[in-house]
């Protein structure tokens, strides 16, 4: 089984990866740059590797360390992403989880730092962000060795049960979803060709992620459509189209963390 871990910088995905591996690490370069690539045996599961994603913010054409992390999800197929999540700063680290969900492989969410939430009197609902993102999540402290069993034992059987997260849309209505929605549609036979979500795909090339859209070779009247598209979504919107897209992931997020976070009086005093 190959796990991939995947989350912002900082989030403590160094920490977890050797609590993982312990001191079975090996070292080299993702295939053909120079970014460093991060393999390790998991300790408590045999046959089971975890393969340590760069830290990045989102899933964009624009570095290095976001195109490894699109191609090793896409053409490596993991069997399961742990996404680690810091849970002190977990609006901003939520915009990439969003990403890896649209992706559609078998994923469940470490919120780590958790140690640091209580310490300053927050909580979050774990069970009903599980419910609101459509995937389990699992509460950690990766520095204290908190919860990390509990994860693996999560990950192991979700990758096993190939079970893929429950949530497709991000939004119900609207210019966005629509574009999104007819995108998808114009895409679906290229992208699940190439064993690539239709929405993940649709919401790349809507972001003029060229190589991905180079990739699902449309032919000039599909291309023309999704144009089409996105210039009415950018118009009805009146916002462009990275712009729109950052929007709606945005408003998700808000959405469920209103419903899941609560913030000692301290860091809501703190965050204003
Ligand atoms: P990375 O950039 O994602 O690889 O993050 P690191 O593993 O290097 O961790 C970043 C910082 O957060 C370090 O100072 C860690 O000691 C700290 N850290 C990691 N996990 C936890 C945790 O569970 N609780 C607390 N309080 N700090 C943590
Ligand atoms: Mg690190
Ligand atoms: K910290």
């Amino acid at each position: 089984m190959i796990l991939a871990l995947a989350g912002n910088q900082n989030s403590g995905k160094t920490t977890l990866f050797n609590q993982l591996t312990g001191s079975n690490q090996r070292v080299g370069n993702f295939p053909g740059v120079t970014v460093e690539q991060k393999t390790g045996a998991v300790r408590a599961v045999k046959n089971c590797t975890v393969v340590d994603l760069p830290g990045i913010y989102s899933i964009r054409p624009y570095s290095a360390e976001e195109i490894v992390t699109r191609d090793f999800i896409l053409n490596q197929r993991p069997d399961g992403i742990i996404n680690i999540v810091d849970a002190t700063n977990i609006e901003r680290n939520l915009y990439l989880t969003l990403q890896l969900i649209e992706m559609r492989v078998p994923m469940v969410l470490a919120l780590n730092m958790m140690d640091e939430v209580r310490g300053n009197g927050g909580t979050i609902d774990i069970a009903k962000m599980s419910e609101e993102l459509g995937i389990p999540v699992v509460p950690i402290s990766a520095a204290k060795n908190e919860g990390i069993d509990e994860l693996v034992d999560k990950m192991v059987k979700t990758a096993k049960d190939k079970a893929l997260p429950r949530r497709i849309d991000f939004c119900e209505s609207g210019p966005v979803h629509r574009c999104i929605h007819a995108v998808s549609h114009i895409i679906e036979d290229h992208a699940e060709k190439l064993g690539i979500s239709p929405r993940f795909a649709a919401t790349k090339i809507i972001e003029g992620d060229e190589d991905l859209t180079g990739r699902l070779e449309l032919d000039g009247n599909e291309l023309e459509m999704i144009e089409h598209s996105v210039v009415e979504m950018e118009t009805e919107q009146d916002l462009d189209r990275n712009a729109a897209m950052a929007e709606m992931r945005y408003q998700f997020i808000e959405k469920v963390c209103a419903r899941t976070v609560v913030r000692s009086r301290e860091s809501r005093e703190h965050s204003r």
